[in-house]
């Protein structure tokens, strides 16, 4: 009965890791509304990567076969202040869509995810232009992110990034249903035995 106790414990511990795990990675994603007349909408995904965070921005409604400059600035989409991070620039296909993913590592999730920041996209590429794209970055609540939205919106670019980010759960779930099962193996064995 002892070491079935032990593994209950252990049980517990792993579940506890699984569920910390599934929370560290603090996620939010926002809605590109298109300013200044134009029909540039789309998603910012912002993900908090070590101490960085990942952007990943999906854009569509540009003119075919055009380059577009984003950045991270300071202030709100209604007041607008200078670039804090520049993102990779957007080259748009002929349907007008693209995307870009920008690894910050400068700054943290916490830092970019304060409420005092937001994610543009410009009419142009190098100079950027005026803007045509933007969503303010609502400030992250302590502990948790945006939610468990983070794999949703990334899945159509790729299936390496959806795999990436999907990676860490199932396996913990195997690890533990692993831990359960030798468990209550060991159980049966010892129950057995003291039975004698
Ligand atoms: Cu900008």
């Amino acid at each position: 009965m002892r070491k079935l106790s032990v593994f209950g414990v252990l049980l517990l511990v792993l579940a506890t890791m699984s569920i910390a795990s599934a929370q560290s990675a603090r996620t939010t994603t926002l809605q590109m509304k298109a300013v200044e007349g134009s029909k540039v909408t789309g998603t910012a995904v912002l993900t908090e990567s070590g101490n960085g965070v990942m952007v990943s921005v999906k854009l569509s409604g540009f003119d075919p076969n055009t380059k577009h400059d984003g950045h991270i600035h300071t202030g709100t989409c209604e007041a607008q202040g200078g670039v804090v991070v520049p993102l990779n620039a957007i080259t748009a296909d002929a349907s007008g869509a693209g995307s870009a993913d920008t690894t910050e590592t400068t700054m943290t999730f916490a830092q970019v995810a304060d409420g005092k920041h937001y994610v543009q996209y410009h009419a142009s590429s190098n100079p950027p232009g005026k803007q045509v794209s933007c969503a303010n970055i609502p400030a992250a609540t302590a502990g948790q992110g945006g939610g468990g939205t983070t794999t949703a919106p990334a899945a159509p670019a790729a299936g390496i990034g959806g795999l990436s980010q999907d990676g860490g759960s199932p396996l913990a779930l195997l690890a533990g249903l692993l831990v359960v099962m030798i468990g209550a193996g060991t159980g049966y064995r010892l129950v057995r035995k003291s039975a004698k």
